[in-house]
């Protein structure tokens, strides 16, 4: 038996020590207050710390770390964006991810798998070549495939459909990973926290003070902090944060539901996306299936899961893998998304002095987790917006300047 099994044998407290110590109480002030422990709030507090030298950094989480959006994804990783805007800001995103289990010292289980976005009609086969293009020309590795390359690499796929759309074609795209999600939270939250920053979770704000258009607290249920720096990373929740410093968002949020099914034997290597038929698919390292579907079609501030999302995903994963008939969902369940009118993030400094939004993630929030965090933590170290989020301005919908990329998500919308 190896040894670190014994040491948690024999031990009467934990072996290991914990991933992070988490204070009584808060200070009284901090140089940056972070609101929302999911991956992107411990992210953007790494950086802070490990590339700027600012640790006097407190993460606000009203539940516990990673019980938002980072925990409930599907924990796709990819960068085969549709604009070069995106294409730029997903593939910093990808580099990052590589290097993180080392970097952590945390085996996040980062597994390429190689990326399907299925198309069925002509409509999506344009899509997908038009990606195709923009992904190749900035670098990032995309290309359309035929039946014949889709089959070959996933035998078990009914490319007929069972005569309902066939398969017509694919993007392909060959970085395209999976990743345990609650463990890249638990990393940067770790490094971070080795580095100074203070976590306190099970803490929520209810306020934010704001003097002369400059943030100057945030109120919380366990007393009042001052800071003249506050990032707001909450996935679900942005319109009550940013109301509190009278920031209007265009973000609307819709339930975003996913399950897993019983473990296999593993049989699919690659994820699986077709838009056309509201499914995204892939295979965990512990067999199970990770599937989900479109937003549930209606703006709800809840996490529930219906049996309509299961028959539909069900039918519709049946019409790809008919001899799936057999297999039982095992759990389901729902997160929150941060819908904005052109599927594209809200980042960057905001018209309040020393207020960060980091929000609008839709569905696509865990990817951009290492992005997200590197570029936040330059943008609120500097009081300036990182180049490559400059596109993604809250201002952007004022100007009319928006960066559609509804065409990358992977179900239709
Ligand atoms: O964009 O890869 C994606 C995705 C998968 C599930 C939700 N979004």
């Amino acid at each position: 038996m190896p040894y670190r099994l014994l040491r948690f044998a024999l031990n009467k407290k934990y072996a290991e020590p914990p991933m992070f110590t988490e204070p009584s109480k808060l200070k009284k002030s901090y140089d940056v207050v972070i609101i929302g422990g999911g991956g992107h709030g411990l992210a953007a507090a790494y950086y802070l710390a490990r590339d700027h030298g600012i640790t006097n950094v407190a993460v606000i989480e009203k539940n516990y770390i990673g019980s938002g959006g980072t925990g409930r994804n599907t924990a796709i990783v990819r960068s085969n964006y549709l604009t070069a805007e995106g294409v730029n800001f997903y593939d910093k995103s990808v580099k990052l991810f590589l290097d993180l289990s080392t970097e952590f010292n945390l085996n996040l289980f980062y597994s390429e798998r190689g990326h399907f976005t299925l198309a069925h009609t002509d409509s999506a086969l344009r899509t997908m070549r038009w990606r195709a293009e923009v992904n190749k020309h900035m670098g990032v590795e995309s290309v359309l495939v035929d039946r014949a390359f889709i089959k070959e690499i996933i035998p078990e796929i009914d490319l007929d459909c069972r005569h309902n759309m066939p398969v017509m074609g694919a993007l392909y795209h060959p970085p395209g990973a999976i990743a345990r999600h609650d463990a890249v939270a638990w990393g940067y939250g770790r490094g971070a926290n080795m580095r100074g920053v203070e976590i306190h979770q099970n803490t929520t704000v209810t306020g934010i003070e704001v003097k002369n258009n400059k943030v100057v607290g945030v109120k919380t249920n366990k007393g009042l902090i001052q800071t003249n720096r506050i990032l707001s990373a909450v996935a679900g929740y942005t319109p009550s944060i940013t109301k509190m410093v009278g920031l209007r968002t265009p973000i609307v949020i819709h339930p975003l539901q996913a399950c897993v099914t019983e473990p296999m034997k593993p049989w699919l290597n690659a994820i699986v996306v077709s838009a056309s038929f509201h499914l995204y698919i892939s295979q965990s390292s512990r067999g199970e299936l990770v599937m989900g579907a479109s937003l549930d079609p209606y703006e709800l501030h809840s996490t529930r899961s219906t049996l309509d999302f299961a028959e539909g995903l069900s039918g519709h994963t049946l019409e790809l893998f008919p001899f799936l008939s057999e297999c039982k969902i095992l759990r389901q369940w729902a997160g929150l998304s941060d819908m904005t009118p052109d599927f594209s993030p809200i980042m960057g400094k905001t018209c309040v002095e020393g207020f960060y939004i980091d929000a609008g993630w839709g569905t696509w929030g865990f990817k951009a987790t290492p992005a997200s965090g590197k570029t936040m933590a330059f943008t609120v170290a500097n009081d300036q917006n990182h180049e490559i989020i400059q596109p993604f301005n809250l201002s952007r919908f004022e100007q009319y300047e928006l960066v559609g990329e509804k065409g990358a998500a992977s179900v239709g919308h």
